[in-house]
């Protein structure tokens, strides 16, 4: 069993909506959700098009491998609307990140963890350091609330 953070993003449709279908569908592949953080409202970063974003993150265990894990993840975006081939920088009704997925650092074409960013994230480092203070990312090896006073509590 892997523990694994999801980074939860929407800026189209019925957010609500969309964050609560996304998590029904998650539990119907044998994803255990052990926990939800808030979601709050945040202004699109990073010339993302559209309006305000919903953000939040997840933690769940599965026995998924990480490509399987992508796989099922890009197929519940799709149910939920979002274009196969969808660019960057299009709004989106739910996108569906690995942050991290046990302590595995891996560096595939498609698939890069711990996500690329997050840790210049507040829109991921709020939330997680809401229901994983204390997990370390494995790279700098620091703990998701050093990361978050160091790059967030500032700008709060
Ligand atoms: N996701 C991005 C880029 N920009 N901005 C906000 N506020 N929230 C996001 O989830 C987000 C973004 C890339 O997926
Ligand atoms: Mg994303
Ligand atoms: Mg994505």
């Amino acid at each position: 069993m892997a523990i694994v953070y999801l980074g939860i993003g929407t800026n189209l449709g019925r957010r609500r909506k969309n964050i609560e279908t996304a998590l029904r569908l998650l539990k119907r592949k044998k994803i255990k959700i052990n926990q939800v953080s808030f979601f709050f409202k945040t202004r699109p970063e990073e010339g993302v098009k559209g309006s305000y974003f919903l953000n939040g993150v997840a933690e769940i265990e599965t026995e998924l491998p990480p490509q399987k894990l992508l796989k099922f993840l890009k197929e519940t975006e799709e149910r939920l609307g979002r274009k196969i081939n969808h660019k960057r920088k299009e709004p989106r009704t739910i996108d569906l990140d690995i942050l991290f997925y046990n302590s595995l650092i891996l560096n595939e074409p498609d698939l890069i963890i711990p996500h690329p960013g997050f840790n210049k994230r507040k829109f991921v480092l709020r939330p997680l350091n809401e229901i994983a203070p204390s997990f370390k990312d494995p790279v700098t090896r620091k703990k998701i609330e050093t990361l978050f006073k160091e790059n967030c509590s500032a700008r709060l």
